[in-house]
């Protein structure tokens, strides 16, 4: 059975995702960051970068949170009732791919400095300075998102591809940091997307649950 190790709020929601929609069995193990249990050789053997998540099926051991969504829908992506997830064309296939970097190394990016900066470095590493500039590239990178989502249902073409179930998770952590608030096609979007009958947790959803069990 294919495991993946990582738990809400973290980024296995994007793998989650994958594996809700293609409704794939799977075992979802938990690996407590705060403990370092992502430090243990046993997981280090997985993810040599020591993060969250990892996906195993079969053979195969697999991170990145993005790269996992794209095995997915690669391996299972006929399970999909009314299609892949992959466009079928090399030029959308691009476009999937073009909007799929830049949720990760545009949106993200800046997401993740905020993350740091917010909770993560020690306190004599934190610095507001950093935090506001993150916000504001952020910012630039989510008006260029809302700018192509305008009179669009989903990123590229007329169906959910996985760049969809990317920006979902990737806006929703957006939204939490309060960059969606002048994105208004943004919001409706990601209102859109988690309204779907296998939309998995928020992120908000996810940390209220880890702090109840805490
Ligand atoms: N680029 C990686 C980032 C993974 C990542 O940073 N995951 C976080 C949890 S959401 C983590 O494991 N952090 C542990 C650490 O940075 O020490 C991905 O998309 O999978």
């Amino acid at each position: 059975m294919i495991k993946l190790y990582g738990t809400p709020p973290t980024r296995a929601l994007r793998a989650m995702w994958l594996l809700n929609e293609l409704d794939l069995a799977h075992e979802v193990i938990a690996i407590d960051l705060g403990a370092g249990e992502q430090l243990t050789p046993e997981f280090l053997a997985l993810n040599p970068a020591a993060k969250l998540p990892v996906l195993v099926d079969g053979d195969l051991v697999i991170s990145e949170s993005a790269a996992i969504q794209l095995y997915l829908a690669d391996k299972y992506g006929d399970r999909f009732p009314g299609g892949r997830l992959i466009p079928e064309t090399t030029e959308d296939r691009a476009r999937m791919h073009h909007w799929l970097f830049f949720l990760m190394t545009e949106i993200e990016a800046p997401l993740w400095r905020i993350a740091l900066h917010s909770f993560l470095y020690a306190e004599d590493e934190k610095s507001e300075d950093e935090i506001a500039l993150a916000k504001r590239d952020g910012r630039r990178m989510v008006a260029v998102l809302e700018q192509h989502m305008q009179g669009r249902d989903f990123i590229v073409g007329e169906r959910v591809t996985v760049a969809d179930f990317n920006a979902a998770f990737t806006l929703d952590w957006a939204n939490e940091e309060g960059l969606l608030d002048e994105a208004p096609a943004l919001r409706a979007y990601l209102k859109s997307m988690y309204a779907r009958a296998k939309a998995p947790v928020t992120i908000a959803e996810g940390m209220a649950a880890l702090e109840a069990s805490a």
